[in-house]
């Protein structure tokens, strides 16, 4: 048998060792192996919901403490309580409650991460992507793609604005992991408006396509998928008898010029959960926020069990059983990295 001082495995040994290698630059790698590696996903994010009840008045103070000029971007980023300070609410995925005031212009910009907006409360403000105008209303998912240039405004009270507040979700930690971000100002505050307000789904949201189009952009030429449009199909699939037991009516949104995902790096989803429904349980790998548009239920992810109601935001880390249900009928928003991890061959999905 050999004795500790024969083979150096005795612990003191070890840790003198490891900080020998340490002044070199290594490390042990069978100490973390098992974290390294592990038998499946151990997300640092955490099952977490944010009531908009609770956070609206807090969301509209930050109207007191800054204006949307100087903030350049007014947001309460919804920050995962598993990982504070990364401005994450999972490991790749951003969240965050904005908020633009009557009168507002949030200054142009671009960036190389690409955002998602979801419109949560009033309407009447804008975004202007490549020159082209979108309203917002209530439950539009709005793309702003890589490398656009976007700013959002809001008409004064006298025109009747009224404060607007979306969801945006960005691809900003996932970014961060592959240190390519880029960002640029415009050099004014709002881009010339190039097209009118429809151009773009008149050209492409009809399950049409301009005669020579041709690309095979990743991303989609459509910037706003209107809520009533996607509600209608959600409500017309129901009554035709179109319900999943996990799901519920699921819809994924298209790029309608590929059928792929609006954007390269964000998957989303609206689905509708009937007064009743009890979901069966499901888990997939791509970690995922929603966005409650209508209705009341139960969302239990992993040990948390949310009761959830319009407006608010929660979170499904990777892998955590997931099942929903709905006291009311109900309308779920949902985002995640979906298409990266399809396109890595790493998407898993198991219904339970
Ligand atoms: O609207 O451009 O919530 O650049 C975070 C970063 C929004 C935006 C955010 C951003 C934006």
């Amino acid at each position: 048998m050999n004795t500790p001082s024969q083979t150096g495995r005795n612990a003191p040994d070890r840790q003198a060792y490891y900080d020998r290698i340490a002044r070199h630059g290594m490390a042990p790698l069978w100490e973390s192996l098992h974290s390294l590696v592990p038998r499946e996903p151990q997300p640092r994010a955490v099952p977490a919901l944010w009531k908009y009840d609770e956070v609206r008045p807090l969301v509209m103070q930050a109207g007191d403490v800054i204006s949307a000029e100087e903030a350049v971007r007014r947001v309460l980023i919804l920050e995962n309580p598993g990982l504070p300070g990364r401005a994450s609410i999972t490991s790749t995925l951003y969240a965050g409650l904005q908020l633009i005031l009557p009168g507002e212009i949030a200054p142009s910009h671009r960036h190389t991460q690409s955002a998602l907006r979801f419109i949560v409360e009033g309407q009447g403000a804008y975004t202007a992507v490549n020159g082209e105008r979108t309203t917002m209303r209530p439950g539009d998912f709005i793309i702003t793609p890589s490398w656009t240039w976007h700013d959002h405004g809001n008409p004064t009270v006298d025109e009747g604005g009224e404060p607007v507040v979306w969801l945006d979700g960005l691809d900003i930690p996932l970014i961060g992991h592959l240190d390519a971000g880029f960002a640029e100002n415009y050099p004014e505050a709002t881009q010339p408006v190039s097209r009118n307000e429809g151009h773009s789904f008149a050209a492409f949201g009809h399950n049409m396509v301009p005669v020579r189009h041709r690309s095979t952009d990743p991303t989609s030429p459509i910037f706003s998928y209107p809520y009533d449009r996607s509600r209608e199909a959600l409500d017309r699939l129901f009554r035709q008898g179109e319900l999943d037991a996990w799901d519920g009516v699921k819809l994924r949104y298209v790029n309608p010029a590929t059928g792929g995902w609006p954007m390269p790096t964000m998957a989303t989803f609206l689905q509708f959960l009937p007064a009743g429904f009890a979901g069966r349980t499901y888990r997939n790998t791509d970690a995922t926020v929603f966005s409650v548009v209508e209705g009341q239920g139960t969302a239990r992810i992993g040990d948390s069990t949310f009761q959830y109601g319009p407006r608010d935001t929660f979170v499904a880390p990777s892998w955590a059983p997931v099942q929903l249900a709905a006291t009311q009928d109900a309308v779920l928003f949902s985002y995640s990295d979906r298409p990266v991890q399809a396109a890595l061959n790493l998407l898993r999905e198991e219904r339970i």
